[in-house]
């Protein structure tokens, strides 16, 4: 019996220690190109990125090998799959989110898409972190909403929530994504973050229409472990924003002895 490594993980893990959260960043391969990807890849690792997640709520993975060879020539960062289906699981990455749709009640991405997905996963020896993913209601549709045909979860409703994240640990998954959608007009709520965070004993990651640094700390401060940013460094490419962003999620400095 193999088991699948945890190289990955633990060294997630090892940056919300030491640096008081993980920067994520998000790169979409259907809406760059390998070029491209791997120089926002590099800049983003010269200013303080410690993980990309590469994934699209709707790529059919067309673009996905190239845009993630591309990234791992650029930078010594670990590269992660972020899938929106099987579709988009390739060898080149150094693991897989395996995420499940549990704020939804969708077959296909509770536990279908998954079942498509783990023979590839295994014939590929990708490092699987199990993630329970819960979208929560962001103002207006997102394409996560729309494709998954799922409804998020109220944003006032922080013990709906935070029973589904427990529920997610005891089922054994590792990590909680908070999810509002790509671009969403309102990110999860601080108070959902902080409700979730100390219900539940697994390390928590936000995403979704997170813009600003304000915005990134009171996450973190709130509890979670992990930021993912991706539209605002597709519109905002400058090194300054990087770094702004950087040192507002990463609360705590690294000791060098
Ligand atoms: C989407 O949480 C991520 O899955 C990132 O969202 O693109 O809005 O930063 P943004």
């Amino acid at each position: 019996m193999t088991v699948s490594s945890q190289i990955t993980y633990n060294s997630l893990m090892s940056v919300a220690h030491d640096r008081g959260a993980g920067f994520l960043m998000l790169i979409d391969p259907d809406r760059t190109d390998p070029v491209c990807a791997a120089r926002t890849a590099e800049t983003g690792s010269d200013c303080g990125v410690d993980a990309f997640l590469i994934g699209s709520s709707f790529s059919l993975g067309n673009s996905f090998s190239a845009t993630i060879l591309a990234i791992k020539e650029a930078t010594n960062l670990p590269t992660i799959i972020f899938p929106g289906s099987f579709a988009q699981i390739t060898p080149e990455a150094d693991a897989i989110l395996f995420t499940s749709l549990i704020s939804g009640r969708n077959p296909n991405y509770l536990i279908d898409e998954q079942v498509k997905g783990a023979p590839i996963i295994k014939k590929y020896n990708l490092e699987t972190i199990p993630t329970g993913y819960m979208l929560i209601e962001s103002g207006a549709l997102t394409s996560v909403q729309f494709v998954s045909g799922t409804q998020p979860i109220p944003r006032d409703k922080s013990d709906i929530a935070s029973a589904h994240a427990l529920a997610a640990q005891y089922m054994g998954m590792r990590m909680i994504y908070l999810e509002a959608g790509s671009g969403a007009e309102k990110p999860v709520p601080t108070e959902m973050v902080a409700a979730v965070s100390a219900y539940v004993d697994i390390p928590i990651i936000v995403g979704g229409g997170l813009r600003s640094p304000d915005a990134c700390i009171e996450r973190v401060n709130a509890g979670a472990s992990f930021v993912v940013i991706g539209n605002s460094l597709e519109q905002e490419r400058d090194k300054a924003y990087l770094l702004e962003m950087a040192a507002a999620i990463h609360t705590k400095e690294i000791v060098t002895v």
